[in-house]
């Protein structure tokens, strides 16, 4: 068999595509109409409302304000010792990326659905993580992920990781698994005055694949199989006694 035969027979490459994020803007990356342009702080400066940097779909129950700080790995933009000099994401220096701190220890929540797979109803198991850091050249925060029940931060805790002492020059990330039966849930960040937060994700193992429904064979159909080579055969000899 030559080349192009077994080049042929060897299966594709199959690309690997990562898990979907189910939560939105979780390296609050999404920017409101009227984006920042002040490199570090950006909270009370209008015509974001009350409450500081729109950081929708994150709901906060708790802190005075958001603050949703620009860096750019000190290329343009110097934060100083106010935080890391880039975010929990990994880009390029050079490249403008955001993190999440608030004015005074907080918490933040998004919901999530845990779709049922296929034909079943049993828990999926469920990846989450996020990113915390210190600010202002300490390293006095704490950060807390908790992945809980219903949509609000007062649902059963399925799934809790804490962090402190993050330091204000990189990124200290937390990561687990949690088995989750299909229906609604809640991330929810809590974390302490001196602290950022940042790449939250929370993504699915995939569906078992479902097997091909067998094909129904009709109870005859050898038979038929049978009698259409007997055809064949008959056709081909005729042919042959005539030439
Ligand atoms: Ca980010």
């Amino acid at each position: 068999m030559h080349a192009l035969g077994l080049a042929a027979l060897a299966a594709p490459a199959l690309a690997q595509t990562p898990p979907a994020n189910l939560l939105v803007n979780g390296g609050f990356e999404v920017l409101a109409a009227t984006p920042p342009t002040t490199c570090g702080n950006n909270y009370t400066v209008p015509p974001w409302p009350a409450g500081g940097y729109p950081i929708s779909p994150w709901v906060m129950t708790s802190g005075n304000s958001t603050n949703l700080v620009a860096v750019d790995g000190n290329v343009t933009c110097n934060y100083g010792n106010s935080g890391p000099a880039t975010d929990a994401e990994g880009t390029p220096a050079g490249t403008r990326q955001h993190y999440l701190d608030l004015l005074a220890d907080g918490v933040v929540y998004q919901g999530f659905t845990v779709a049922a797979c296929p034909g079943s109803t049993v828990p999926r198991t469920a990846q989450y993580s996020g990113a915390f850091s210190g600010r202002d050249g300490g390293a006095a925060g704490t950060g807390t992920i908790q992945i809980v029940q219903g949509t609000g931060v007062g649902g059963a805790v399925m799934a809790s990781q804490s962090a402190t002492g993050a330091s204000y020059q990189g990124w200290t990330t937390l990561s687990g698994t949690v088995a989750l039966a299909p229906g609604d849930y809640s991330y929810v960040s809590t974390f302490t005055n001196p602290t950022n937060f940042d790449n939250a994700v929370v993504s699915l193992t995939p569906c078992p694949a479902v097997p091909p429904a067998p094909v129904a064979v009709p109870a005859n159909a050898p038979w038929a199989l049978l009698l259409a080579a007997l055809g064949v055969g008959w056709l081909a000899r005729r042919r042959f006694s005539r030439g």
